[in-house]
């Protein structure tokens, strides 16, 4: 059984979507943010602190990214993957690395500068600026889309989770309604995935960790 460690609509939403995406069954472990501070022992299982965590028997991840490419390529097959065959396979793996690598990093510092610090360590301005270079990342990724329905290869797929993912955290982060127009359209699509409602269940309900007992 999959084992995923999760704190509420953290980059671990990804692995936990992706789950939901594919069917396969998972136990979910729920952590309060940030796990560093606040569930010391979880040092023990991953001295990193972040999350995710994702454990599959000998098999330990901790990048959001990763773990969706590495479920899709171990447990699922196209559509929700891109072939290796297929003309958008580079596509593919661009966008499924472009959301966390481009377009979720400049966000962070928007949370820790803008909200997380106490007051006193704030940065106003970096959190201004990264807001700005998210935005201008997003409207690039808006042209390269031109229009398309999904990130890539004309269809859903795992890519698109990770891209989602980064359009979620600027509404969670406060500047949803800054997101370019069609990337807003984008994310509204995804989210009316029965999956994505279903991801967004478990992490509301599983607290603490409960086995789904679904499987694929
Ligand atoms: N690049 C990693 C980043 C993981 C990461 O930094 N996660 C954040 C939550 S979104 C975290 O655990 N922060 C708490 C901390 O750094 O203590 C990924 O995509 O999973």
């Amino acid at each position: 059984m999959i084992t995923l460690y999760h704190c509420t609509d953290a980059r671990s939403f990804r692995p936990l979507w992706a789950l939901e995406e594919i069917g396969l069954p998972y136990r979910l472990e729920m952590l309060p943010f940030p796990p560093r501070f606040l569930k010391r022992e979880y040092l023990a299982i991953n001295p990193l602190g972040t999350i995710p965590l994702l454990i599959d028997g000998e098999t330990r991840m901790t990048e959001s990214a990763a773990i969706c490419q590495y479920l899709g390529d171990r447990y699922s097959a196209p559509p929700l993957t891109v072939g290796r065959d297929e003309p958008a396979y580079g596509a593919y793996l661009n966008a499924l690395h472009f959301g966390e690598a481009t377009l979720t990093f400049p966000q962070t510092i928007v949370l820790r500068y803008g909200s997380l610090e106490p007051p006193e360590k704030r940065l106003p301005q970096a959190a201004s600026d990264y807001k700005r270079w998210a935005l201008a990342r997003m409207r690039a990724f808006e042209t390269l889309m031109a229009g398309a329905e999904y990130a890539c290869a004309r269809r859903f797929t795992l890519a698109d989770i990770s891209i989602g993912y980064a359009l979620m955290l600027a509404s969670v982060i406060g500047f949803g309604d800054e997101v370019p127009e069609s990337l807003r359209r984008y994310w509204d699509r995804l989210a009316a995935r029965p999956a994505f409602l279903r991801a967004k269940q478990a992490q509301a309900e599983q607290s603490p960790a409960v086995d789904t007992g679904r499987s694929a």
